[in-house]
């Protein structure tokens, strides 16, 4: 089944927040922010910023009601600016005027003095100061200590890998409209509509029922809007209370790329030892997290940073410790991974160092410590129904590696300008929210008299075709065609209390609670069709939109029964919940078992670099996923793709720059690169590993959002291999993106 958005978006039609018709009264926002990165406020002058004709009133934390503020995890993070600023791009006020041009004229006439404090920007200077979000954790498992003296191999090293702009189509935008009452009707482009409409209600001092949240879709998200949606709905929020007028705010893109955060950058420094047979017995790693300025969500990635530590690689003694570090930078956030590609780039790099230094292909090493069935991962979860060497040995096979190496050697030999390098890269990638009490969801399905149905989940659309899932999953359960089944928009007064859109996990939750609502109404309407009919229940099926007995087909269409249940007044709605079993974790002892499932892979990456110019190509990535069964290959497939070019993205071109004064110089599409057609590799070959899927995944369907994006760590491990086909003086190093310059410096380093 094609993605049901597809028409729609092809022609233009679909509904993004900036499409909405805005009523005619509707006043339009724009924030004033920090120039600096670091400082005491010591005046702001709005005086002739509201002279302007058309300005209708600027808001500061001065006129919040309620509490300033907007941290989830924790407190600290005001809505506006009071008496200090953390970063450039900090808000300290909410123009709202007649338009968008008079604001921008108002805000370019605010006058703001700050005295100056000094500004860290890298992990490691937070670090050294002490400056933390919160305290470190850990995670053990062994004893690395005596370990490392057994083992004949000890390496240590370091590496960094960048940020990243989420670079959504769609920049952040809200669009709030005063109801009756004090009501509060908010559109956001938000992962997270329950996030936004518990903030509104804590930031205006009023109830949450006062506040409904709708999401129609989003133009993409990718982490983005977990929970950095959430500032801009408030401030338009905080406006309606007052000026009971409606309040649009869609950030422009220059706003959107300096006042929100990304990924997280990491430095970290590693240790792993190994014995003769190239088992890996003990590593250790230090991983210092640039967390910004709050903490947003860094307490939560930090952690999915340790459950990726080891990747898909069994390690029997393990210490690993991260510190989310404060630094004068936007609040980083999620992003696709969600702290999982940072921790598993640096285990690549120390396998890959290992190798250097024993004078061997990195592949053996990866190739001995795969995990296998009922390894220990070092939080605790026993690995069951893993698929790391089976996904490892059919990719060698599949894609004939032995021939693949032996190409690449002959090149290599015969060219000298042009080096080919390959890697391979195993992923596995834990699926649940790792914080448990997050892993629920709801579903509500109306069956309309005339035998339409109505689905609403707590699923926000955001192009990964989740509400297409949904449809999968309601017509196929109520034996109906599509054409019967809407998708509903996101909305908190239909679904409350949702989990955001995340962490991969959106499909198999909200999809079992789909599953369940339609398995009630079958049951209900089994008992009627089956008196219609004069046969048992148990004889009833739906199917194809009529009611088959023992698989014939009988006259009797769903549209009829619907009928017949209204008369009888059966109950044609139904409310189902649902919670993922099994899973539990102990921060106290660091252990538990967070994961309903891992989704596990394998790529092999080539790629061709131009000794003289430093450039490079990815000749091809290929790969065997474990998509379990899925539900739809199309979409899969599409998922896969996007991931991995997200992810070459992050590893080779897309370069986040601040300067030591904590400003983004990368803060235009001409000076941030992200991977087009000519920079995608030439060839993309994704094979579906053949497995049972697991009965925790919705139809035994994996989930697919994030662990492809973990590919894209090959790529940089196949231009580092490459690069020392034509340099045998080149010390490896770890140091993400591998940017073209990268590349030519190392060439030439002796
Ligand atoms: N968001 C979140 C996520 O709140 N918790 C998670 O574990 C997660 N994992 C991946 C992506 N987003
Ligand atoms: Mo996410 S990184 O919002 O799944």
């Amino acid at each position: 089944m094609k993605n049901i958005d597809s028409f729609g978006h092809l022609r233009g039609e679909s509904l993004f927040v900036d499409d909405i018709i805005t009523r005619q009264d509707t006043l339009f926002g724009l924030v004033f922010d920090s120039p600096k990165a670091h400082g005491k406020i010591i005046s702001v002058n709005y005086a002739k910023a509201e002279a302007i004709k058309g300005v209708i009133k600027i808001f500061t934390y001065k006129d919040i009601l309620g509490e300033n503020q907007i941290g989830g995890i924790i407190p600290d993070e005001p809505l506006w600016a009071e008496k200090e600023v953390h970063f450039i791009g900090q808000p300290i006020a909410f123009i709202v005027a007649k338009n968008e041009a008079i604001a921008k004229k108002a805000r370019a006439l605010i006058k703001i003095d700050i005295e100056e404090l000094p500004v860290i920007t890298t992990a490691k200077e937070a670090k050294e100061q002490g400056s933390f979000i919160n305290a470190p954790r850990s995670f053990k498992l062994g004893n690395t200590e005596n370990s490392f003296a057994k083992c004949n191999y000890v390496y240590e090293g370091n590496t960094f890998s960048n940020g990243q702009e989420h670079l959504y189509l769609e920049t952040q935008g809200s669009y709030a409209i005063p109801m009756e009452n004090g009501n509060i009707k908010i559109t956001s482009s938000t992962q997270g509509p329950t996030i936004v409409q518990k903030t509104v209600a804590k930031v205006l001092g009023i109830p949450m029922h006062k506040i409904e949240v709708d999401v129609i879709r989003l133009g993409g998200a990718f982490g983005g809007k977990e929970d950095q949606a959430t500032a801009w709905a408030v401030m338009t929020a905080v406006a309606v209370q007052q000026l009971k007028k409606p309040v649009k705010f869609v950030l422009n893109r220059h706003d959107d790329m300096r006042m929100t955060g990304k990924r997280h950058p990491y430095e970290s420094t590693f240790k792993i030892g190994l014995t003769k047979d190239l088992k890996i017995q003990a590593f250790e790693v230090d991983f210092l997290q640039n967390s910004g300025a709050a903490a947003d969500l860094s307490p939560s990635i930090a952690e999915r940073t340790l459950f990726h530590a080891t990747n898909s690689y069994f390690i029997p003694n393990v210490t690993t410790t991260v510190y989310s570090c404060k630094t004068n930078l936007p609040p980083n956030t999620a992003f696709r991974g969600f702290g999982g590609p940072q921790g598993m780039f640096v285990i690549e790099s120390a396998i890959a160092k290992a190798a250097n230094e024993i004078g061997i292909n990195k592949r053996l090493i990866q190739e001995a410590n795969l995990l296998t069935e009922n390894d220990e991962f070092s939080y605790g979860q026993i690995a069951t129904q893993v698929e790391a060497q089976k996904s490892w040995f059919t990719t060698k096979e599949k894609f004939d590696l032995k021939k693949l190496e032996k190409e690449i050697e002959n090149f290599n030999k015969e060219n000298l300008q042009f080096k080919k390098g390959i890697s391979l890269m195993p992923i596995a990638f834990g699926i649940s929210f790792t914080n448990t009490p997050m892993n629920h969801a709801r579903a509500l399905i109306h069956i309309y008299q005339d035998g339409s149905v109505g689905v609403s989940t707590g699923a926000v659309e955001m192009g990964q075709s989740v509400n297409t899932k949904m449809l999968q999953v309601a017509f196929n359960t109520l034996g109906i065609s599509p054409s019967k089944v809407k998708l509903e928009t996101t909305n908190t007064t239909r679904v409350a209390n949702t989990s955001p859109t995340a962490a991969s996990a959106t499909a198999d939750l909200n999809g079992k609670a789909v599953l369940q609502a339609c398995n009630s109404l079958i049951e209900r309407l089994k008992l009627v069709a089956s008196k219609m009919l004069s046969v048992k229940e148990n004889q009833v099926v739906f199917k194809k939109d009529f009611v088959f007995i023992n698989d014939k087909k009988s006259n009797l269409s769903w549209e009829k029964v619907i009928a017949q249940a209204m008369i009888e007044r059966v109950a044609l709605s139904e409310n189902a919940h649902y919670a993922t079993p099994i899973i539990h974790f102990d921060k106290t002892k660091e252990k538990g078992h967070p994961f309903a499932y891992h989704v596990y892979g394998t790529a092999i990456t080539t790629a061709t670099i131009d000794c003289l110019r430093g450039t490079y190509e990815i000749d091809a990535v290929q790969i065997v996923h474990d998509f379990g069964t899925s539900m739809n290959l199309g979409i899969d497939m599409g998922q896969v793709e996007g991931a991995l070019a997200q992810g070459i993205g992050w590893m080779t071109m897309e370069e986040i720059v601040y300067n030591e004064n904590g400003q983004l110089l990368s803060n235009t599409l001409s000076s941030y690169k992200i991977p087009d057609l000519f920079s995608i590799p030439k060839t993309v070959d994704v094979i579906p590993l053949e497995t049972k899927g697991n009965d925790m995944a919705i139809l035994k369907s994996k989930a697919v959002g994030e662990p492809p994006l973990m590919y894209g760590i090959g790529t940089y491990f196949a231009i580092q291999n490459a690069v020392s086909a034509f340099n045998p003086n080149y010390k490896l190093k770890f140091h993400s993106p591998f940017t073209p310059e990268k590349v030519l410096m190392g060439l030439y380093e002796n």
